[in-house]
C-alpha cells in the first residue's frame, strides 16, 4: 500500500545510493518505524550529499515493503567530516590506556580536531582495568590540565559507565571517534543492551584494533538522544585555520580570559612573535607549537602554488 503522506526522518545509515531512515516520532521511542530509501532524482538538493545524521522529508511511502523516497533535506546544524556525520552535538574523544596504548600526540590531533567543530568536547579513556589506580590517576590529572574531565572506564566497574550513560541522555546527538580497537562498539553495546554489534580483540603482535566497524552508524537511546558508532581510523594531519588555533587549547584560551593576559599583536600566534606575553610551559604547548608550524608551511605552500 502507498502513501503520499509526508513525514520528517532521520538518516541512521548509508551504504551506497541507500539510506536507511527512522521516522522522527517521539510519542513511539524505541518503535520508530525504518525505511529503505532513494534519493527523489529530481529535486534541488541532489547536487548535496546527503549523511547519517540528516533530516530528511521521506515520501512515497511503501508501509509493507518499507521503502519510501526522500524529498527533501532540513537545514543542517553542522557537518563533520570524516567520518561524515550532521548535526551532532557532542564529540566523544574515545582512547584506550592500553591496547592500543595511548599515543598522546594522536589523542590531541583527535581533540583540536574536534574542538574546532564548535561542538561540546568529552574525553573518555577506555580499558582502565589494565592499568593500576595510580597511574589512572596520573591521567587523569594530566587531562584535567589539558581541560578535560575524562571518563575513565573499564569493563568491570560500572560506576564511571552508569556516569557517562547519564551524560548522554541528556545530549542530543553524540559521537565516539577515535583510533581502531579502543572499545567505542563495546561501549555502545553497553548502553543499548541486546545490540550485539560485531567487537574483536586487538591483534596479538601489535596490538592495533582490526577495523571492525565499517559504517557510521546513529542509534537512539532515549527520546530525543542519539549516539554514533563510528570505524576507528588515525588522523594524519590536521586541517583547521591557523587563527583558530589559539582558542582551541583551554591553556591558551583561559589565560587570556582568566589571567587577562595581553600580547603586543592581537592576533599574536604564541611562537615566535615579538612582545607575546604568553606562560608557555603547559604540556601541550610542544603540539600546540608543531600544529602551528606545520599550518604555516601548508599555507605558504599553497600560496606559492
Ligand atoms: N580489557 C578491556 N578490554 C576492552 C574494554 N573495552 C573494550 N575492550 C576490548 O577491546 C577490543 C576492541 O573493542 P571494539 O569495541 O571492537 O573496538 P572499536 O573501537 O569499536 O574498534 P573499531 O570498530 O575497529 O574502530 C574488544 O576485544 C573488546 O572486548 C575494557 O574496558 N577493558
Ligand atoms: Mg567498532
Ligand atoms: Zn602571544
Amino acid at each position: 500500500m502507498k502513501t503520499n503522506s509526508k513525514n520528517l526522518g532521520l538518516v541512521t545509515k548509508k551504504f551506497n545510493d541507500f539510506f536507511l531512515v527512522e521516522l522522527k516520532n517521539k510519542e513511539n521511542f524505541g518503535n520508530s518505524e525504518r525505511f529503505l530509501c532513494k534519493v527523489r532524482k529530481s529535486i534541488s538538493f541532489k547536487d548535496q550529499l546527503i549523511y547519517v545524521g540528516d533530516e530528511v522529508v521521506i515520501g512515497n511511502i511503501d508501509s509493507e515493503s518499507k521503502r519510501a523516497v526522500i524529498t527533501n533535506l532540513t537545514k543542517r546544524k553542522n557537518l563533520l567530516v570524516r567520518p561524515s556525520v550532521a548535526n551532532i552535538s557532542n564529540i566523544y574523544i574515545t582512547f584506550s590506556v592500553e591496547e592500543p596504548e595511548l599515543n598522546l600526540s594522536q589523542l590531541n590531533m583527535f581533540l583540536i580536531s574536534a574542538e574546532s567543530m564548535g561542538v561540546e568536547v568529552s574525553l573518555v579513556l577506555t580499558k582502565c582495568d589494565l592499568i593500576s589506580d595510580k597511574r589512572r590517576s596520573f591521567l587523569i590529572d594530566k587531562f584535567r590540565k589539558w581541560g578535560y574531565q575524562a571518563f575513565t572506564l573499564n569493563l568491570q566497574k560500572s560506576d564511571y559507565f552508569r556516569k557517562l550513560l547519564f551524560e548522554l541522555k541528556q545530549k542530543e546527538c553524540s559521537i565516539f571517534m577515535g583510533p581502531s580497537g579502543v572499545g567505542k562498539t563495546t561501549l555502545l553495546n553497553m548502553i543499548i543492551p541486546g545490540l550485539q554489534n560485531s567487537t574483536a580483540p586487538v591483534s596479538n603482535k601489535i596490538k592495533r584494533g582490526k577495523n571492525t566497524t565499517r559504517n557510521v552508524e546513529l542509534f537512539s537511546i532515549s527520546n530525543q538522544s542519539y549516539i554514533v558508532d563510528t570505524p576507528g581510523f588515525n588522523m594524519q594531519d590536521l586541517k583547521v585555520n591557523i587563527r583558530l588555533l589559539p582558542n582551541l587549547y583551554s591553556e591558551i584560551y583561559k589565560q587570556k580570559i582568566d589571567e587577562g593576559i595581553k600580547c603586543k599583536f592581537r592576533n599574536c600566534l604564541h611562537v615566535n612573535d615579538e612582545g607575546c606575553n604568553l606562560n608557555k610551559s603547559f604540556e601541550r604547548y610542544s603540539f600546540y607549537r608543531e600544529m602551528i608550524e606545520s599550518s604555516k608551511n601548508h599555507y605558504y605552500q599553497n600560496r606559492e602554488d
